[in-house]
Parts: structure tokens; sequence; C-alpha cells
């Protein structure tokens, strides 16, 4: 994996990069649609290309290792075989999911023991084994195995907790460098900085997490119910100690505004299941603001969705049909909505890369941030 700045700009950390991987280049900064059990709820492949032009997509390593299990992505040849989706993949390590999903969990030295949400069945994932799973899975960028920890947390498990997290990402970085890639192509492992809300802690995983000097970093542990101020805090202490020449990746985040500020804090990489999840529930994220599409307000406007996104579904629907089909619960709102929303994410870093490029992304942002977030 390579990564390389383009531009960087003037008045804030915000950056313009390029990151390669085997299975193609991504333009940084970039939002990474969740697909979650190997697929993008609601979105088939040809249409994250063509119509959302995602570069990357995510995966999860808890949910394809219960299901369907490592031996047909194996036979498969990689996630990317089995799902049809041509371009770079990244996988979460579990260490998340973990925590938000199954139904009992164990945190431990040696990894965390856990019933699967799926049939209740046992399970312990370790450092070394959520790297051979990740192995297997494939995916261009895979991450270490952390521990999230909840908010607020109390100082003494969060300092335990960071400790741990460091013993297991040297495992981490072990077994990655004993074990070959299964596939053809080669894998990029990043390092995920935890902490919680404190700056001392959040400064000292941030240090550690960049002496292992791998191709990338992220940070956990944020957006977890925590106030946005808490949350740019954090971002900026550890942005500031982690190395200018890799691509930076904030887990999880979030809402529109969420991304242009991180992005302004030196932030080149975003996942989160907002666009997708909420999109199902009627609640649409537009270049003029955020609309609940089953409002009454909604029921007469023959007006498409987001006339300034190009996409053909933002462009081609009009707001009363989608409205008709999310109140009628029709697959098809569902797929709409889904689209149209991940259209906005996409198109909204792209916006913001090109406003770095071109020096204008400090006024841009401020405006933008106010436009994003009001309700219409
Ligand atoms: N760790 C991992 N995945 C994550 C997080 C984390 O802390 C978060 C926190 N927002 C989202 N996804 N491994």
């Amino acid at each position: 994996m390579e990564f390389n700045i383009l531009d960087a700009d003037a008045q804030s950390n915000a950056r313009a990069g390029l990151i390669k991987t085997d299975h193609g280049e991504i333009e940084t900064p970039i939002f990474m649609p969740v697909g979650t059990a190997g697929s993008v709820k609601a979105v088939h492949q040809r249409e994250l290309k063509d119509d959302i032009e995602a570069q990357i997509i995510l995966g999860n390593t808890y949910h394809l290792y219960l299901r369907p299990g490592l031996d047909i992505i194996r036979a498969a040849g990689g996630l990317q075989r089995f799902n049809g989706w041509q371009g770079p993949i990244l996988t979460d390590s579990g260490g998340y999911q973990v925590y938000s999903l199954s139904d009992t969990r164990k945190i431990t030295e040696e990894g965390v023991h856990f019933k699967s949400h799926i049939d209740g069945s046992k399970h312990l994932f370790t450092p070394e084994n959520v790297i051979d799973i990740q192995r297997a899975i494939g995916g261009d960028i895979i991450m270490a195995f952390d521990e999230c920890t909840p908010y607020p947390c109390e100082y003494p498990y969060a300092r335990n907790s960071l400790d741990m997290t460091h013993r297991w990402l040297k495992r981490c970085c072990d077994r990655f460098d004993q074990t070959p890639a299964l596939y053809e192509y080669s894998q990029a492992l990043f390092p995920i900085v935890q902490g919680s809300t404190y700056a001392d802690l959040r400064k000292e995983s941030a240090e550690v997490v960049a002496s292992f000097e791998r191709p990338g970093n992220a940070i956990g542990g944020l957006a977890v119910g925590e106030p946005a101020e808490m949350m740019y805090k954090m971002t900026d202490e550890v942005c500031q100690i982690l190395p200018k020449n890799k691509p930076r990746y904030l887990m999880g985040v979030g809402t529109p505004a969420n991304i242009l500020e991180s992005i302004a804090l030196g932030i080149d990489m975003f996942d989160c299941v907002m666009p997708t999840r909420n999109a199902r529930n009627g609640m649409l994220f537009t270049s003029e603001g955020i609309i609940n599409i089953k409002n009454k307000k909604w029921q007469d406007d023959l007006s498409p969705i987001d006339e300034n996104l190009g996409g053909y579904v933002s462009q081609s629907y009009s707001k009363a049909y989608l409205r008709h089909l999310i109140i009628s619960k029709e697959i098809l709102g569902a797929q709409i909505a889904s689209i149209h929303n991940l259209s906005f994410y996409l198109w909204l870093v792209k916006e913001a890369r090109r406003q770095i490029i071109g020096g204008s992304f400090a006024s841009w942002k401020t405006a933008m941030v106010k436009k994003v977030s009001g309700r219409l």
C-alpha cells in the first residue's frame, strides 16, 4: 500500500491524498460505505461503483466469520471474489462488534470470549486468530484487535484497557508479520489508537501506535456517546502525533458535519452506518440539509431528492415518490434512500477534496457544516 499527499490546506490540517492498493486507488479524504456481512445493505455492487462512486467498502470480521464462515470465502478466493466488489476492501477486526452485538462476552488478556448473536454458539477472538481470520477474508486493509471503551469510562479502566490494547497490538503485528497473504494481492495492517476521553492516554496511545510504523493508523473509541467537542479535541491531539505521511482513519464517524470537522483536523478515512441505516428509516442527508421524508411536508413535493448531486438516483426520483415508497414499506424505498445517502456522503468528501486542492477548504467547510446540519 502507498499513500501520497497531493495538497494540504493552509488554514487547517486537511489534506488531499491518494492511497494505492492492489485493488485500485482511493482518493482521500474518503468515506467507506459499510458492508457488514459482505453487502452494503440494499445496494448492489454495480450501484456502489457506477452510481455512488464508492472507492473502498468495509466488511466485518465478526459477521463474516460467524456467517457464512471462512471456508466458503477461502474457497471463493477472498471476499472480493465472493461478493463481486472489485475495488479495495477494509475489514474491521471485530474488536468493536463483539462488544456491541454478541450476547455475552468476557474480556481476558488472552482475548474475548463471546456468544454468537445468531445461534448462541461460543467463540474466542484473540489478536492472533483475528489476524488469521482477516487473512482469510482478504481485505486490502485489515485492523488490529482492540478494546473500544464505553463512554463514560472511569480513568483506571481506560488506563488498564489501553495497556491491554497495546499488548494486543504487538501480538497482532507479530502474527501479521509471521503469516503470508493467502491471495495474490497484499494486505496492510492498521493499528488503532484508544484511550477514551483522556488526553494523556490518547497521546500515549498515538505514540505507541506510531512506533509500530504501519502503512496507516486508525483512531477508535470515539463517537460512542461523548459530546462532539470532546471527540474533536481527542482527534486533534492524536492527529498532531500520528505521522503526517500516512493515512489516518477515524472509525465509525459520523454525521456530515462530524466528517467535515474531522477532515479539518487531518483525518483521511471514515466509515459509518448512518447513511444506510438512517436511509431505511426515511432520514435523508442532502446538500441543503437533513430531511425526514416521512414528514407530510414532502407529500406533494415532486422536486428531485437532491438536484445538486450528479447521481442518477438523487436526480431522477422525487421526494413525493420516495416518501410514498418509504411509508408503504416498499423495498425500493430502502434502495433509493440508501443509494441517495451514500451518493451524498461520497459527494461531500469529493467536494471537500476539491476545495482542499483549490485552496478554499476552510471557508467552504464553515458554510457547509451549517448547511448540512440543518433540518429542512
Ligand atoms: N474499534 C474498532 N472498530 C470500531 C471502533 C473502535 O473503537 C469504533 C468506535 N467508533 C467504530 N468501529 N475495532
